[in-house]
């Protein structure tokens, strides 16, 4: 790495970068890939490929342990895995759900002809504020979906009340939460159902994948049938459904993946330990930081940049560190309400989401990441942070001598 001894050293200034190689927030966790390959063979073999194979069917016997609960099916993806459920579980009208989401959680249930209802966060946790979601509950409200933003589980017992208060339905988007606890039970409990991801960037992938956990045995039934065609007894649809399904494929992946997963957790504590350090004492910067007395699984490292402190916006910040070969990623930002088709046809203010939203950055973490990658990051940030007024000062001098002739 080139040290950064005054700020034209910046890449962004027309220093060289700090890395050789990108660095990326969301490389998958791929596990023994000699492991994946005996799945992949063991399926062409018996050429048993989708529809509900051994493979899948295993996955979905381990995911249901991890997650404490007695039923999964799992799906093509988290997306699809919450349409199925909103489907099967007979949701209608207004669907209460924070914005500070990937807007896969409003969209899935908006292409179903639902109306997201965005509710704004407690400006602490990031997650949907409870007390905010009951003032929101109208007559045409059917369930409320918070999502357990970065793995950080919601305040399930004050969603609860909520929920049986009004007697509408409680459903948690957990693609986040897989392996964490809140109280000491796992994520995937809660609610009438919760659903997870296996994305390619989740703490467990299956390329694409998802799941719905639940406890109960007739939405989960349903569910299984809704995801294939609506089969629930041999070729007979009983209802209108969709493919859903897992392959055989992705479930070999989703395995392996998962037979990485303690090793991957241990591997994400360790960065978030040495993101800790590194940037320990630094003003205007704070690390999105995990209950210990809990489980975490330490997919998500998001740092919160107080402009106002620093002098300088989380946005240049990124575009300081995308110049050094830092991929970092803006989630969740701008919030689901501030994005088409929402913010549009439904316009709506949530002061702690947007002020939220302006600050938080996910920073690489995961097993490829190394402590000495986490340091030259760290550098980095630290560098322009503790010179936040000077940088933001020469970007805007260079933006407008670029405008004026
Ligand atoms: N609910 C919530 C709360 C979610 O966060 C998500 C998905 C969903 C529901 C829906 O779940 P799925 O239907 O996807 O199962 C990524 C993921 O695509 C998305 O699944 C995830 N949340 C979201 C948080 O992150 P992008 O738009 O940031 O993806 P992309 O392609 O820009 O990649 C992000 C980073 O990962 C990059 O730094 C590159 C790296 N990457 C990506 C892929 C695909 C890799 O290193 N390898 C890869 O194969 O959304």
């Amino acid at each position: 790495m080139t040290m950064k001894r005054n700020i034209g050293d910046l890449a962004i200034f027309g220093g060289s970068s700090a890395f050789l190689q990108t660095l990326f927030v969301g490389r998958p966790n791929v596990g023994d890939r000699a492991r994946f390959f005996d799945r992949v063979n063991w399926a062409l073999d018996h050429q048993w490929l989708t529809n509900g194979g051994p493979l899948a069917r295993e996955f979905e016997q381990r995911v249901a342990e991890l997650a404490g609960v007695r039923y999964c099916v799992s799906t093509c993806n988290a997306t699809t895995a919450l349409q199925l459920l909103a489907r099967a579980a007979d949701l209608s009208g207004e669907i209460i759900m924070p914005s500070l989401t990937f807007p896969a959680t409003a969209h899935a249930f908006r292409w179903l002809g639902l109306t997201p209802v965005f509710c704004d966060i407690d400006p602490t946790t990031g997650c949907m504020d409870p007390a905010l979601v009951e003032a929101a509950i109208t007559p045409r409200t059917s369930a409320i979906v918070p999502v357990h933003l970065w793995g950080r589980p919601c305040a399930v017992d004050q969603f609860a009340k909520v929920a049986a208060a009004h007697d509408v339905k409680l459903f948690y988007d957990a693609a986040h939460g897989l392996g964490c606890t809140s109280g000491g039970l796992p994520i995937g409990g809660f609610g009438q159902a919760e659903v997870f991801s296996f994305h390619a960037t989740k703490v467990v992938n299956s390329f694409e994948g998802g799941a719905v956990v639940t406890d109960d045995e007739e939405l989960a039934k349903r569910i299984r049938a809704i995801h294939n065609f609506g089969f629930a007894q041999g070729r007979v649809s009983t209802e209108a459904g969709i493919n859903g399904k897992m392959t055989e494929a992705a479930a070999a992946m989703g395995l392996t993946s998962l037979d990485a997963f303690e090793e991957t957790v241990c591997q994400n504590k360790a960065n978030y330990d040495s993101y800790q350090s590194e940037l320990a004492g630094l003003a205007g910067l704070k690390i999105v930081d995990f209950n210990p007395a809990e489980r975490n699984n330490y997919h998500y490292l998001i740092v919160e940049i107080d402009a106002a402190v620093t002098g300088v916006h989380r946005d240049l910040l990124d575009d300081v560190l995308k110049s050094e070969k830092v991929m970092c990623q803006r989630y969740f930002s701008p919030g689901c309400h501030e994005m088409e088709p929402y913010r549009s046809e439904q316009p709506v203010t949530l002061p702690h989401t947007e002020q939220l939203a302006q600050k938080v950055l996910a920073l690489p973490t995961g097993p490829t990441v190394s402590r000495e990658d986490i340091r030259r990051v760290c550098d980095i940030v630290r560098f322009t942070l503790e010179r936040g007024h000077e940088v933001t000062h020469r970007v805007n001098e260079r933006v407008e001598s670029m405008v004026t002739p």
